[in-house]
């Protein structure tokens, strides 16, 4: 009965901790992550958080049983033939360890519900919103709140010479509208540490939207993440996190006429990619009419 109540208290606490720390802010470095990526937006310190919770969880249930276990190899270890105290059908104990388990999986169910509600949140009315458009093999970046001098809003387009460089504001909120021309690709940003399938036809704004926050200035890699044929490792891109007002003077210079590179340089930033470069493509001539043809 004692040693019952004596585990009952040791998951409490456990519980306890797993709860004190999800709740408060993680320290973020190295050993903290246990190994988790770092991100650049608000949702991906969100999932950090949430990771770094469930190691200390894992850990501290981790310990225990270990503990116990050790214990068990140690003091009840074979002293003699006698047979020793059977304590079978300890029915307290039976209880605390199948109370126990269900209580730590429905607090990491409430925190993981918890941060993908936030990681899947969209706004009333976001700060900014760029439409992504992915056909076979490259990306279009819209800026549909713009206007350029030919009365369309601006846009970057890839080619198989020219890696597109999506320009993203830091510290607002950015609504991504993505939409397929053909087949099913997929919009990863690593940094992002999210993905969000783009599948043709999908364009109700329920199942083809995602938010984020970018904290961190930078170039960061973007890739296609589901295979949509011969050229789908070509389909990289590059994301440009800047300033709110560099965000505003590049739109702004693109608005006047200028291009991709020209409108990033008069910013102060590199025109070209700097994460990643075009692949050499390969000389396959069926290929290559496949390409024209698609
Ligand atoms: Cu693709």
């Amino acid at each position: 009965m004692a040693r019952g109540s004596r585990l009952a208290r040791l998951a409490a606490l456990g519980l306890l901790g797993v709860l004190t720390l999800s709740g408060c802010d993680m320290p973020n470095n190295e050993f903290w992550r246990f190994g988790w990526p770092e991100g650049i937006t608000e949702q991906a310190t969100e999932m950090r958080q949430l990771w770094t919770g469930s190691v200390i969880a894992a850990l501290i249930v981790g310990f225990l049983v270990w503990g116990l276990i050790l214990y068990s190899v140690v003091a009840h270890r074979k002293r003699g033939d006698e047979l020793p105290r059977q304590t079978a059908y300890n029915l307290p104990l039976e209880i605390a360890y199948t109370i126990a388990p269900f209580i730590i999986i429905a607090a990491l169910f409430f925190f993981t519900v918890t941060v993908q509600n936030k990681v899947q949140d969209r706004s009333e009315n976001p700060d900014e919103t760029i439409a992504v458009n992915a056909f076979k093999w490259n990306w279009q970046f819209v800026y549909p709140d713009t206007q350029g001098p030919d009365g369309e809003p601006v846009n970057t387009v890839g080619t198989s010479s020219d890696i597109p460089i999506l320009v993203v504001p830091t510290d607002r909120k950015i609504r991504f509208e993505v939409a397929s021309a053909d087949v099913i690709h997929s919009f990863w940003v690593p940094e992002f540490l999210f993905k969000l399938d783009v599948i043709p036809g999908n364009e109700n704004g329920r199942d083809n939207v995602f938010e984020v926050t970018v904290r961190k200035e930078g170039a960061y890699v973007g890739r296609c993440a589901e295979l949509c044929g011969t050229y789908h490792a070509y389909m990289n891109f590059e994301v440009r996190a800047v300033s709110g007002d560099d965000y505003d003077a590049y739109l702004q210079a693109r608005e006047s006429g200028m291009g991709t590179s020209e409108a990033l340089e008069s910013i102060g930033q590199s025109g070209k990619a700097t994460t990643t470069t075009p692949l050499p493509l390969v000389e396959n001539k069926s290929v290559n009419q496949q390409q024209a043809g698609g």
